[in-house]
């Protein structure tokens, strides 16, 4: 940076199909887990914000839901997230995972991109699993769109292509003070990020069946400053009385080790002693309940 010019800030929303890797890349960016990972598909449900400072600026990153047909009103409600990424950002970067063929499901997601005129990047993540000669091939396919500006080959897990990637987004990015204080990092509350790592958890632990069935409210968050502690009782919903066992496990073994994970990354985040009691729910149409949906998303409203 020379000494005459001045900060930049925007928005970069990172869009994809369910999987691609956005949440991963998110993370990556800051150096920080912000946003839940799992190897499941639809892992992420709200826009998520990650802040990037720099001596060049800030960008506040967009990470969405995996973009789907939705059959459910919580599917409704994230596609909803997605559009209001795409009608705030800057820049929208596309994220694909190399490895998967072309489908349908990326059709689709390129006829949303083509409604917009934003600038879009197109960003092939997962290149450490791909051969190398795979790769121009790939880059000539998303050329021949004529969408994108910008065709980036990275490896999310294994920071390969981020440097540059920073770099061309910056370029993009116009003279601007900071809208985020900062120091920070995300815009999301505590209480939320406490409900993202015990689902992060039970995504992990628990079977196929349970990834789209389940859902996590924080019931109670309690700081006690003098002893740095933070409690926080949780409740971890299932739609059938059937799944419980599936969360609790053996004994309550499952239950255990998806509390103790999440205890052990909420502390390192927090920077506090973490006492995290939870509990298993039955809601058998949480994913139609508006009402519901609403109090999961609230503390990030
Ligand atoms: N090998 C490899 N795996 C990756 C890479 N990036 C992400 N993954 C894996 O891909 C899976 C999905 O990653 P996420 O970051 O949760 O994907 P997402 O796009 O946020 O998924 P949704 O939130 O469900 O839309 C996880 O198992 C990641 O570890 C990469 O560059 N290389
Ligand atoms: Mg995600």
């Amino acid at each position: 940076m020379t000494e005459t010019s001045q900060p930049k800030f925007g928005i970069v929303a990172l869009v994809g199909r369910p999987n691609a890797g956005k949440s991963t890349l998110l993370n990556r960016i800051l150096g920080q887990k912000v946003s839940i990972v799992s190897e499941k598909p639809q892992t992420t449900r709200n826009r998520i914000v990650g802040i990037l400072n720099q001596p060049l600026g800030q960008i506040a990153f967009l990470d969405t839901p995996g973009i789907h047909r939705p059959l459910h009103k919580l599917n409704v409600r994230m596609m909803d997230h997605v559009r209001s990424a795409f009608s705030e950002a800057d820049v929208i970067a596309l994220i694909i995972d190399a490895a998967e063929p072309f489908g349908r499901g990326d059709e689709y997601v390129i006829e949303m991109l083509r409604e917009t005129d934003t600038p879009k990047f197109a960003l092939l993540n997962k290149i450490d699993t791909i051969k190398k000669n795979k790769l121009l091939p790939l880059m000539q396919h998303y050329g021949s769109f004529g969408l994108f500006d910008e065709i980036v080959p990275i490896s999310a897990a294994q920071g390969e292509g981020i440097d540059r990637l920073l770099e061309i987004l910056f370029a993009r990015m116009v003279e601007g003070p900071p809208i985020y204080p900062i120091e920070d990092f995300t815009t999301q509350p505590e209480r939320f990020y406490a409900a993202e790592i015990v689902r992060e958890k039970v995504l992990r632990y628990t079977s196929e069946e349970l990834p789209y069935t389940t859902a996590v409210h924080v019931d109670r968050f309690e700081e006690e400053e003098v002893k740095n502690l933070i409690k926080i009782y949780a409740t971890i919903f299932v739609e059938r009385e059937t799944q419980k066992p599936i969360v609790i496990g053996k004994r309550g073994e499952r239950i255990k080790q998806i509390g103790t994970e999440a205890r052990l990354d909420l502390e390192s985040f927090l920077g506090a002693k973490v006492f995290l009691d939870l509990h298993v729910g039955v809601h058998e149409r949480w994913r139609e309940d508006e009402r519901f949906l609403g109090e999961l998303e609230w503390p990030l409203s």
